[in-house]
């Protein structure tokens, strides 16, 4: 999603962090006050800053494969079969139910992380032909991989075409590190404020429009004809593989490992959106989440799923 804006303190962690230092100097009898607070109050009072309720929030566990998958856009691996699916996803805006079936589906191994997304469609259609267009212009589906810090924003259409970008938080730039490194040079980068939610309590990004993920491989399968609507089609299929190593600088700011341990959790988020809409009394907005953002966003990594990675292998047949 496109796309486009700013901001204001740092991340409810670090308040938290700084809110614990200042009472932790000051007295106990704050310390006990502090305890006393219902854990829950705290967690309302984060989660009530973004549009998608806490609760709603969708948890998945991604467990590891021992063979390599065949990234040709056909998911038809033993373990795309027998991966857990994510449930259908639902309109960004209301959580509703919307017209066609898309589910995404992860794994992963030492060296990659794998995704695959299945798209219904009965009329595919694609336009751009050629890298960072603005492929959100197309029906499209796009993953984001979000670290503290910083997350990656991935679009492709049924061409295979594709569009990323890299946001650092405003706050992060220099404490990060990003500005030492010359790919995130302030140059190259541009501001940006997100779109329909433009009062994200972190506030602004820098956009790297030129940043490709290093080592990425993307397929995808259309199951019909493409831009001829003289008939129906089945729909596309899109597999991507991201190796773990070009996740440095995601994984920095906190330190976490690439590839994961068993248990770790990153936020991943998972949507499609689409150039025409349901006709009323539908409430299509065109945009389809595996986990609703509440807004017209898709940049709060807050709403990304929690995609919890065991070092478990798939489930045998
Ligand atoms: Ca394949
Ligand atoms: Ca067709």
């Amino acid at each position: 999603m496109l796309r486009c804006s700013t901001l204001m303190n740092g991340p409810a962690s670090c308040l938290w962090r700084s809110a614990a230092a200042f009472v932790l100097s000051t007295c106990a009898s704050a310390i006990l006050a502090l305890a006393a607070e219902p854990a829950a109050t705290h967690t309302n009072s984060i989660a009530s800053k973004f549009p998608c309720p806490e609760s709603e929030v969708a948890r998945y566990t991604a467990f590891k494969i021992s063979k390599p998958i065949r990234i040709d856009g056909k998911l038809d691996e033993d373990v795309w079969k027998r991966a857990p699916q994510s449930p259908r996803f639902i309109d960004i805006l209301t959580g509703g139910p919307v017209i066609h079936d898309t589910r995404a589906t992860i794994v992963w191994d030492d060296e990659n992380l794998y995704i695959g997304l299945r798209a219904e469609e009965p009329f595919l259609h694609a336009k751009f032909t050629e890298n960072n267009s603005p492929i959100y212009e197309d029906n499209d589906l796009e993953v984001f991989i979000a670290g503290r810090d910083a997350y990656y924003e991935f679009e492709i259409n049924g061409y295979n075409t594709t569009y990323e970008v890299f946001f650092v938080w405003e706050d992060a730039y220099e404490r990060g590190g990003f500005s030492k490194a010359p790919e995130f040079a302030r140059s190259k980068l541009r501001p940006f404020n997100g779109v329909g939610f433009t009062t994200h309590p972190r506030g602004p990004r820098l956009g790297q429009f030129d940043w490709h993920f290093p080592g990425k491989r993307t397929a995808v399968f259309l199951d019909g004809t493409v831009n001829d609507d003289k008939d129906r089609d089945r729909g596309w299929t899109a597999e991507l593989c991201f190796p773990w190593k070009g996740m440095e600088w995601l994984a920095k700011a906190d330190g976490r490992a690439f590839p994961p341990k068993d248990g770790d959790v990153w936020r991943i988020d998972f949507s499609r959106f689409n150039q025409y809409k349901e006709a009323p009394p539908a409430k299509d907005s065109g945009g389809w989440f595996w986990s609703r953002h509440g807004v017209w966003d898709s940049h709060i990594p807050e709403c990304f799923p929690y995609i919890r990675f065991s070092t478990n292998q798939v489930a045998a047949p």
